[in-house]
């Protein structure tokens, strides 16, 4: 790779998040979420796994911040689960202080061992009480029990926590299709597509109304939430019609959190195209409380997408109001099957969603950049699934997940030249994930850690990647 440096006090980190990594979803007073319920579902997780147990880390979080230090990580970006906090979710219930304490020894514990825990509020485990009494996300009362539960957090590890995120992933959480497995508790006479579009104002509004809290009570640290998805690259890079689709993927997209974020308003785009009985329109006070609401911007960057105009433009999916494509009505083309996946590197598409792009990653970070410009930036979460049985182990000592390792090469040395050559103020990066976990409705199969676990015994055992990820370090800091 190219023989540069990382910037000084560079963070190289690794994440994690509650469900898929605490197990013991039982213990110790958490009251329990929608994943909890949604895993008891015949066939709702592909392999029939829960993550009752998962990793254990809920007890075992020493050991791992141990073994994370001891290759060279700088931090660990993890969860808090809400429901161990508040095990009914709302203002004014119980406030479970064994679930606060837990959290205060993780964290006390990381300090030691020299690993700075980041901190995401909400990681999609809802307090399932709070889909029960109102609906979830779709709700605005989650505004006020959400803040409520901010602030409780803040007050709690004020000063011990440098990085904060409200959401990981908002998208994905109000997504017409992920973010609802549960609709038999969403209120009755919400469809899903006008629940999706309440979901992101609600959460939006609670996103704000959580950093508002933050700055007024003089909390120390940034904060800001995990962006995900892509701007996305046209097709055709002559087409105006590609052009146009990009930027309508853009706006449904990344731009429908990210622009509120940025300007205090939906995409243009949108406004225009959703009347307000589908997408809520924000008050002044929320305007401005959603305006200028993040410190910096981080983004889960794990593929990117070319971007495809329909063939007929965009009349037959508009006319459609209840196809789940649309607004946004674009054909998403993934990379591999445009350009073929030179380096050999492509994750399972049997076990996976994934498509891994490291070749396109300086194009992604400065499209981002362009639109969203901050002069901090966090890679909060990359990386790719490899299945097991692929793990050559015969040959060597170690497990040998060649397909991640060279990933991971790729993708590190993409983003120093980012740094370097694109002027891309990229600050961290959080390798997904610190140990293999379970992979919300794809359940225990697909191994996305840097260290193995063998979920009869629970050991861990590094991989070859941890081994690569920390001599990259080493090599380059
Ligand atoms: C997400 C989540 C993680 C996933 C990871 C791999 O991005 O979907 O933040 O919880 O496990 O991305 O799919």
């Amino acid at each position: 790779f190219p023989n540069l440096s990382l910037p000084e006090g560079f963070i190289f980190g690794v994440a994690t998040s509650a469900y898929q990594v605490e197990g013991a979803t039982k213990m110790e007073g958490k009251g329990p979420t929608t994943w909890d319920w949604a895993s008891r579902q015949p066939g709702f997780i592909l392999d029939n796994t829960t993550a009752d147990v998962t990793d254990l880390q809920y007890y075992l979080y020493k050991e791992d911040a141990a073994r994370a230090a001891a290759i060279g990580i700088t931090a660990h970006s993890f969860s808090i689960s809400w429901a161990r906090i508040y095990p009914f979710g709302v203002a004014g219930s119980p406030l479970n202080q064994q679930g606060l304490d837990h959290y205060s020894d993780l964290i006390d514990y990381h300090l030691s061992v020299g690993i700075e825990p980041v901190v995401t509020l909400f990681h999609w485990d809802t307090p399932l009480a709070l889909v029960a009494y109102y609906g979830g996300f779709t709700s605005p009362q989650i505004v006020y029990d959400f803040v409520n539960y901010a602030i409780t957090i803040f007050q709690s590890f004020n000063g011990r926590v440098k990085t904060w995120y409200t959401f990981n992933e908002p998208s994905v959480i109000c997504d017409l299709i992920t973010g609802f497995p549960f609709n038999s508790f969403i209120a009755p006479g919400v469809n899903s597509s006008t629940g999706s579009y309440q979901c992101a104002f609600n959460l939006l509004n609670a996103h704000a109304g959580a950093v508002k809290a933050f700055r007024e009570m003089g909390i120390s640290g940034e904060i800001s939430y995990k962006n995900d998805d892509v701007i996305g690259i046209p097709w055709r890079s002559n087409s105006s019609e590609d052009m146009a689709a990009v930027e309508r993927h853009a706006s449904f997209g990344l731009g429908l959190f990210a622009d509120p974020v940025y300007t205090g308003d939906w995409p243009q785009i949108v406004k225009d195209t959703l009347p307000e009985s589908y997408l809520p329109r924000f008050t002044d006070q929320q305007m401005a409380d959603l305006k200028g609401s993040a410190d910096f911007f981080a983004i889960d960057a794990y593929s990117t997408l070319y971007i495809k105009a329909p063939p007929d433009g965009v009349t037959t999916c508009q006319n459609n109001i209840s196809d789940p494509a649309w607004p946004s009505c674009n054909v998403v083309v993934p990379y591999d099957s445009k350009a073929g996946w030179a380096a050999g590197l492509i994750s399972d598409p049997a076990s996976s969603w994934l498509e891994a792009t490291p070749q396109l990653l300086r194009e992604y970070l400065k499209q981002l950049q362009e639109r969203w410009p901050s002069n901090k930036m966090y890679i909060s979460e990359f990386g790719m699934d490899e299945p097991f049985e692929s793990l050559r182990t015969e040959m060597y000592q170690i497990l040998n997940d060649v397909t991640t390792t060279n990933y991971y090469m790729t993708y590190l040395g993409e983003a120093l030249l980012a740094i370097h050559e694109d002027g891309i103020p990229l600050m961290g990066t959080f390798s997904w994930s610190m140990i293999d976990n379970a992979e919300w409705s794809h359940g225990l199969e697909p191994k996305f850690g840097i260290q193995h676990v063998n979920y009869t015994t629970l050991e861990r055992t590094y991989k070859r990647s941890a081994y690569a990820l920390c001599k990259h370090r080493t090599r380059h800091s």
